[in-house]
């Protein structure tokens, strides 16, 4: 692990928090349950679904409650076009059961819509297409997009001299691509101290592991070579997801890799590959329904057949 204190103490240069931020700063305890819900809606959806990429959005299901419900993300659901917002941007485009959760739970849109997520005529698919759903900031699903789309956000900011923020998740085997790395180059040369990138470490891609794939390692080394201001965390860590998405450094862009398990909260599927896309058996779902903490009521709906 690397100490993040560096990082933590220069954030101070920035002041408090704003009180739309307060508001929706949920204390360790609370943030517990609010990762708990996520995790119930993800699966909730697939199973209305009949599919979706379910391992990957278990495996970002804490950082996105951070960002959202932690008092880092600068956001009016009510107003998702407010011009002084921060950006969240979902470069793993295919864990958006996770954003759609977290979005619902926001109050962007009610949360009975994520009953027709991937069915004719829903605007919500498997992929989160901007525009068409409030608070999708980028439509992302071909791997690669997200980064340097989030660094024009912040470079539009620096130009207008907004104080919002960028914050962007990247996929470990999505940073394979090549345009990760113009992206990595660019953000340090723009001096984009308002651009914080997450990647989410959960060491598999797809149906492999990321080293039998193309391995990555050393990614500190690398990303630290490119410019970036570097952290290394417990991506199922509350306490340790805020303190790095709310730390920054003057005139360079932050890096937070997130060590997290695939399929989180699941145990037959955690760090599991086949969990990239697949649906629980009949036997599976019982198990999947009692450690994710559904409701009797919710849990009868889940296990129909
Ligand atoms: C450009 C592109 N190539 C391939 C795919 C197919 N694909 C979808 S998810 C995935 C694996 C992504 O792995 P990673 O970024 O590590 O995310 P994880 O699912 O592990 O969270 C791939 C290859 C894609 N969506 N886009």
């Amino acid at each position: 692990m690397i100490e993040c204190k560096e990082i933590s103490e220069t954030r101070r240069e920035y002041g408090n928090m704003n009180d739309l931020q307060k508001s929706r700063e949920e204390t360790i305890a609370d943030l517990e349950e609010t990762a708990r819900d996520i995790r119930k809606k993800i699966y909730q959806i697939a199973h209305f679904a009949g599919g979706g990429h379910m391992g990957a959005s278990f495996s970002m299901a804490d950082i996105i409650s951070v960002i959202y419900f932690g008092g880092v993300l600068k956001y009016d659901a009510s107003n998702p076009q407010w011009k002084e917002r921060d950006k969240f941007i979902l470069s793993k485009g295919h864990a958006c059961y996770a954003l759609y959760a977290a979005l619902a739970r926001a109050g962007y849109f009610p949360k009975e819509e994520l009953r027709h997520v991937g069915q004719t005529g829903s605007k919500f698919g498997g992929h989160p297409k901007m525009y068409d759903i409030p608070g999708v900031e980028a439509s992302t699903g071909a791997l690669g997009h997200g980064l340097s789309f989030a660094i024009g956000a912040a470079y539009a900011n620096k130009i207008d001299k907004k104080g919002a923020h960028v914050y962007v998740v990247l996929g470990d085997g999505e940073c394979q691509e090549g345009s990760i790395w113009e992206g990595a180059l660019s953000a340090p040369t723009l001096e984009l101290d308002n651009l914080t990138v997450i990647i989410d470490h959960n060491k598999l891609q797809a149906m492999d592991e990321l080293e039998n794939i193309v391995n990555m390692n050393p990614l500190v080394d690398k990303w630290k070579a490119f410019g970036w201001n570097v952290t290394e965390i417990n991506g199922h860590d509350h306490g340790q997801v805020r303190e790095a998405l709310l730390a920054r450094k003057k005139g360079v862009p932050t890096l937070v890799i997130a060590n997290t398990i695939k399929g989180k909260g699941v145990s037959f599927m955690e760090s599991v590959p086949i969990w990239h896309y697949r649906m629980p058996n009949e036997e599976e779902l019982k198990v999947l329904v009692n450690e994710l903490g559904y409701s009797e009521e919710e849990k009868a709906e889940l296990l129909l057949k």
